[in-house]
């Protein structure tokens, strides 16, 4: 591990030990692999398990140095078999460990696993130099995944709080993480989140290959961008975004819109071809680059650098034109067993998502898409996690593989440690809505334990069933602190007298008592309750009583 800046070997602070309510445990596959999981203990004696990304974080048994990094779980694996792709292994029918380690979290056969692979629906990234990782699969047959954007840039935010940053999201549920720092300390601080993350790490090569020309697009060459390529898979980045599909002659396309080009990296590549008046050399080199990327088993991400970046540009010529473009090149990166997935837009009304799927799948054979949101409106500066999670959930469910998360801070700042738990919450929303619209049994599995210990007012089990148990307990405790209302029959919101689910639940004991039906026990059930209101006086809310 390097040592930071300041010549002093300072270790980040991360956060460490189990979510409230849960601990780790691990499922054994049949060749013998821990894979981890969540489980939530319920009061009733039951208990949950969930799908779990923070890696030895949560194991209060595992240490955590991150000076020297977590142990690296796929090693043994990586080291006693043949050098190929998952892609290539899944072509020739080979079920990898990776594949099997991926079947027990998803809950799915190994074959199933290496099908979706071979057809390219799916990705598994897994740099070879990146062996800390656990093995996760993009694809829409799979949960819906989420990834979380960190880095620092030149003016704020230091190495420590990046690692910070990537342990925090993915205690959250982040599924995957990119770093696009930019600045001076790219390579350094990379380094320790690659050797530090549990899950599968991204990068845009571009934004190192242009510190390395001072920051001047036109000084970009095929080779600096190569380079930049090799240094990052040699440190282990499992996926890149690579804006390949800005074309020279698309670059016109956009000359008309409400906001042009927004794309970081698709407007440093714009820059060059415009500079030199030639096609991109991302777009030339394209077969060196998938012959560097195979080496390693790195995914490509190939970039919307034409993406909208307003609601008015949404599913116009430039961004389908790019996409027609991202079709070509996924056909060529699968020609040399290179997995690849498709980046999606950016600013989309409800009404224009799904022609966005639609067209992804058909022009680049199912490959996984990977969208950035969308905001489906423009006027929420502040909210635009929830502006954009309205349309991840909607893309999602259309099929999209995986959802980039967008935080509070978007178009406004750098975000900080709560504007990432806001943004990875948001999307495990989103994403789980999606997976719920799809009919996928563990989603519903989930969602049925959180509603039955909400009519059963077990409270503690509530929280601890919900994606941030921490926020739902404290919210409770605002108005009900006393430890006897975690059992209580009632909220802060309707009082005593007028919980719907305490109600339905006298009605159904009413029913068992006088041997009626639940129908006929809700017809004299109601008019009890509606004498027992005219006798507080027809009183729609009552002060609360405290037990
Ligand atoms: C995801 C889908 N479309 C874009 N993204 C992400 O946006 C991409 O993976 C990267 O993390 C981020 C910034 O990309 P640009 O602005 O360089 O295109
Ligand atoms: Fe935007």
């Amino acid at each position: 591990m390097t040592t930071l800046e300041n010549g002093k070997n300072v270790a980040p602070t991360v956060t460490t030990g189990p979510i409230t309510g849960s601990r780790k445990v691990y499922h054994h596959t049949e060749n013998g692999l821990k894979v981890p999981a969540r489980r939530i203990e319920l009061s009733n004696g039951d208990h949950f398990d969930v799908y779990d990304t923070s890696g030895p974080y949560t194991d209060p048994d595992v240490a955590i140095d991150v000076h020297s990094g977590l142990a690296p779980l796929r090693a043994e694996w990586i080291a006693n078999r043949e050098h190929n792709t998952q892609l290539g292994f899944a072509k020739a029918g080979v079920i990898t460990r990776e594949m099997e380690f991926i079947a027990a979290r998803e809950r799915v056969t190994p074959e199933f696993v290496r099908d979706e692979v071979a057809a390219g629906r799916a990705v598994i990234p897994v740099n070879r130099n990146h062996p800390e990782s656990e093995p996760a699969i993009i694809g829409k047959n799979f949960l819906v995944k989420v990834n979380a954007n960190m880095g620092n840039s030149a003016v704020w935010s230091s190495v420590e709080e990046e690692v910070d940053k990537m342990v925090w999201a993915t205690r959250w549920g982040a599924d995957t993480i990119m770093d696009l720092s930019t600045g001076k300390r790219i390579h350094e601080t990379r380094e320790w989140i690659m050797r530090n993350s549990p899950v599968p790490v991204g990068t845009v090569p571009i934004y190192q290959a242009l510190e390395k020309v001072d920051g001047d697009p036109a000084k970009l060459s095929w080779e600096v961008y190569r380079d930049t390529v090799i240094e990052q898979c040699e440190q282990g980045v499992d996926y890149m975004t690579v804006h390949a599909g800005v074309l020279l002659r698309y670059i016109p396309l956009t000359a008309n819109r409400v906001t042009g080009i927004v794309s970081r990296g698709g407007s440093i590549m714009a820059a060059w071809c415009l500079a030199h008046h030639k096609e991109s050399f991302l777009y030339t080199h394209f077969e060196e680059l998938c012959e560097i990327l195979r080496a390693y088993d790195v995914t490509f991400s190939l970039g919307d650098g034409l993406r909208p970046g307003s609601i008015a540009d949404a599913n116009d010529r430039a961004q389908f034109a790019e996409l027609e473009t991202l079709g070509e090149l996924t056909h060529i990166a699968r020609a040399h067993d290179v997995q690849v997935m498709i980046e999606g837009p950016g600013h989309v009304p409800m009404h224009k998502i799904k022609e966005n799927v639609e067209l992804e799948e058909r022009l680049c054979g199912e490959a996984p898409f990977y969208t950035l949101g969308p905001l489906t409106t423009d006027i929420a500066p502040a909210y635009d996690h929830i502006t954009s999670a309205i349309g991840a959930a909607q893309i999602g469910w259309y099929g999209t593989a995986m959802l980039c998360y967008v935080t509070p801070k978007e178009h406004l700042g750098l975000p900080n440690r709560d504007d990432v738990k806001a943004g990875v919450i948001a999307y495990k929303i989103a994403a789980h809505a999606a997976d719920l619209a799809k009919g996928h049994q563990y989603a519903q599995d989930w969602d049925d334990e959180l509603s039955k210990a909400r009519f059963e007012f077990r409270w503690t089990d509530q929280f601890n069933l919900s994606l941030d148990p921490d926020t739902a307990r404290s919210f409770h405790d605002e108005t009900l602190p006393a430890e006897p209302a975690k059992t209580a029959h009632f909220c802060s919101m309707c009082g005593p007298k007028f919980c719907s689910m305490r109600i339905t639940q006298d009605v159904r004991k009413y029913a068992e008592e006088h041997g009626l039906s639940t129908v006929d026990a809700i017809e004299a059930g109601m008019q009890e309750k509606s004498a027992e209101f005219a006798e507080h006086g027809k009183q729609v809310y009552l002060p609360v009583v405290q037990p």
